[in-house]
């Protein structure tokens, strides 16, 4: 093999429907999605009982706006119909199945035909695209591989793409460093977690994180900010974009985000067709701007069609940007089943990465953890932190009060901050835990 390196184009070839107009989108959107709730309606059972229930039928659906008159789909449901009970296909023709962990309760199962794999791979490949990854780049997937979407989707994404993919998988991060270093790649998948652990690992070894091959880095799977953004950005010296997909829907590049705007993921609407409901109140259907639950209905999906199904992520839909007719969504908040509810206020660990790294003493690695201490009605939220390498003992104490007061007036909770000495957290190697729940089980 030559060593040349590969001079990639700048200038990307776009999938025509990336640059068709509003107008003509949702056109295709409108037939897909009548197409969709009929063949969900005649092939899954689970859809008519609930379509029936609800006493609406396919043919009602006229317009896009219809889509609000039909019923919900939950995790719940997918758990219900545990295995298979929501495919729409015979077996034969499920050409892969994934799995979610089952961490929480009975995994959730889905499966793809061969074109529902094709497909998943060209919208990976055309988020991928979006964020800078061009044809013959070589592509370092970190990843987790196996019943998780994401180490796969993004593998068949790259080698759809064009690129050279060296699948790692998530863990093992010594050897990651090995190979970034000897293999030279150009861009690098993981969680952004993970990808910190990566940074991390590089500097306890004495390698500059922004000395290596990477240009770019395509990361999701997990909440995070443009805080960590920046941070990931200027210690890596790389272009850092969103991707973001969950499982019941495809998988990873639902939606993927630009390196020219970055401002956000596009919705890649010819696939799936979003909602945001009222959390609190799924009949009220929000308007674009308006923060709520982002809901999917797939507008293609053969072998696991899936009508309203609701995330259970906190965001909003903004008018698209680098893709005009795909809408984007800001960025995840959280997940509505990871608030945390701490004497009547609502907070998120997104909200405390935010206001961390802001604090130039403190780093990234953090915990929450939540006590109810002896004797006591009040939950006490501790807020672990390591501090930097470089920081003073009185540096850190100053830090510790600055994070404190932040929390209070951004996020109204009081909280007790404890800056710990650099590498004493646990460390992602995927979806990083970040709420450690110790209060006793009522
Ligand atoms: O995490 C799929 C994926 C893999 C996406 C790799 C991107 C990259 P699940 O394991 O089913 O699938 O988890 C889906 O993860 O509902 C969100 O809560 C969260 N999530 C995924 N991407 C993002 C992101 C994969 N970019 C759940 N930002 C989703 C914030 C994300 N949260």
């Amino acid at each position: 093999m030559t060593q040349e390196t590969v001079a990639p184009t700048s200038e990307a070839v776009l999938d025509r429907e990336e640059t068709i107009s509003r107008d003509e989108l949702e056109a295709l959107q409108l037939s897909r999605l009548q197409h969709t709730v009929a063949y969900a309606y005649d092939r899954v059972p689970l859809y008519k009982r609930k379509f029936d229930d609800a006493g609406v039928h396919p043919t009602d659906l006229r317009e896009l706006s219809d889509l609000g008159k039909f019923p919900f789909t939950t995790k719940e449901d997918l758990r219900l119909e545990y295995p298979f009970g929501m495919f729409a296909v015979p077996q034969h023709e499920v050409a892969r199945i994934h799995a979610s962990s089952g961490t929480t309760g009975r995994a959730t199962v889905v499966g793809y035909t061969k074109k529902d794999l094709a497909d998943w791979a060209k919208l990976v490949a055309r988020s991928l695209r979006a964020s800078g990854v061009r044809p013959g780049m070589k592509v370092h997937n970190a990843y987790g591989y196996g019943l998780f979407t994401g180490g796969m989707g993004a593998h068949a994404g790259a080698e759809a793409l064009g690129c050279t993919v060296i699948p790692i998988s998530g863990g093992q991060t010594e050897r990651q460093i090995t190979l970034i270093q000897d293999f030279k790649p150009d861009a690098i998948l993981a969680t952004p977690t993970y990808l910190l652990t990566i940074a991390d690992a590089m500097m306890k070894q004495g390698i500059d994180p922004a000395s290596t091959s990477l240009k770019f880095a395509v990361l999701g799977a997990e909440p995070w900010t443009e805080e960590m953004r920046h941070e990931l950005e200027t210690t890596m010296n790389i272009k850092a974009c969103d991707i973001y997909g969950l499982s019941e829907v495809m998988g990873p590049g639902v939606a993927g985000e630009a390196v020219e705007t970055q401002d956000g993921s596009h919705i890649w609407e010819d696939h799936f067709r979003p909602e945001i409901i009222d959390a609190f109140d799924p009949s009220v259907v929000l308007n674009d701007g308006e923060h709520g639950e982002l809901v999917f209905t797939s507008l293609t999906k053969e072998a696991l069609p899936i009508i309203r199904y609701r995330t259970k992520d906190l965001t909003r839909l903004l008018p698209g940007t680098a893709r005009p007719a795909h809408r984007r969504m800001g960025r995840i908040t959280g997940r509505s089943d990871d608030m945390i509810i701490l004497r009547g206020v609502n907070l998120f660990p997104s909200q405390i990465e935010e206001i961390a790294l802001r604090i130039p003493e403190l780093s990234p690695h953090f915990q929450l953890e939540l006590t109810r201490p002896e004797g006591q009605r009040m939950d006490q939220l501790t807020v672990r932190i390591e501090r930097r390498e470089s920081v003073t003992v009185e540096g850190v104490a100053s830090a510790a009060k600055v994070l404190q007061q932040q929390i209070k007036i951004h996020v109204g909770s009081s909280c007790a901050v404890d800056v710990v000495e650099p590498g004493s957290l646990e460390r992602s190697n995927g979806k990083l835990r970040r709420i450690y729940d110790m209060r006793p089980r009522a």
